[in-house]
């Protein structure tokens, strides 16, 4: 009885890490207040993002994946580090030498300052399909997690190492959704 209970959770968690199909990211400025969230959707080959954001400064404005999912320094979001990439990539949409995994299309935000776009991202996954995967550059919930980032300017999608994107003013840590279980070990 006990060793089945033991087999039971091992396999439900086995299917947790490998099934995270969904994620959510809340956003805050560099007052550390909420202004909207990314969803995030896993399809066969990358990624659907859906980005609703309140109270954006009008304009354009680079918009990433970066390599540590913290926003806890929200004067700066420095802690949440570079692009996600892989070693050979270089900056920019536009690049020849690009573009990096981490690299998404400007946010272009209205006067009213909302935003609300839905886009595709190739090659992503949220979480590693199998274990051996689990630390590779394309996986946004790896050991140290991704975060999405907004910055003060436009991105040109080519300039080294941001796209001259300047200062960055909103940041969110991607989650996983919960990852729900019924009692044949399907996924609901
Ligand atoms: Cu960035």
């Amino acid at each position: 009885m006990i060793r089945s209970a033991i087999l039971t959770t091992t396999a439900i968690l086995a299917l947790g890490v490998a099934s995270a199909q969904a994620g959510t990211s809340t956003i805050i400025n560099n007052a550390g207040e909420e202004i909207g969230v990314v969803n995030l959707k896993q399809g066969p080959e990358g990624v659907l993002l859906n980005v609703d954001i309140k109270g954006l400064p009008a304009g354009p404005h680079g918009f990433h994946i970066h390599s540590v999912g913290t926003c806890e320094d929200h004067d700066a979001f420095k802690m949440a580090k570079g692009h996600i990439k892989e070693d050979d990539e270089q900056h920019g949409l536009l690049n020849s030498k690009g573009p990096e995994l981490g690299d998404l299309p400007n946010l272009i935000v209205p006067e009213n300052g909302e935003v609300n776009v839905e886009f595709y991202v190739d090659d992503l996954e949220i979480s590693a399909s199998e274990a051996d995967d689990a630390d590779d550059e394309d996986v946004l919930l790896d050991q140290d997690g991704s975060a999405f980032m907004i910055h003060e300017n436009a991105d040109d999608h080519m300039t080294q190492p941001i796209g001259g994107a300047g200062a960055r003013i909103a940041c969110g840590v991607i989650k996983a959704n919960d990852v729900k279980v019924n009692n044949k070990g399907n996924e609901k």
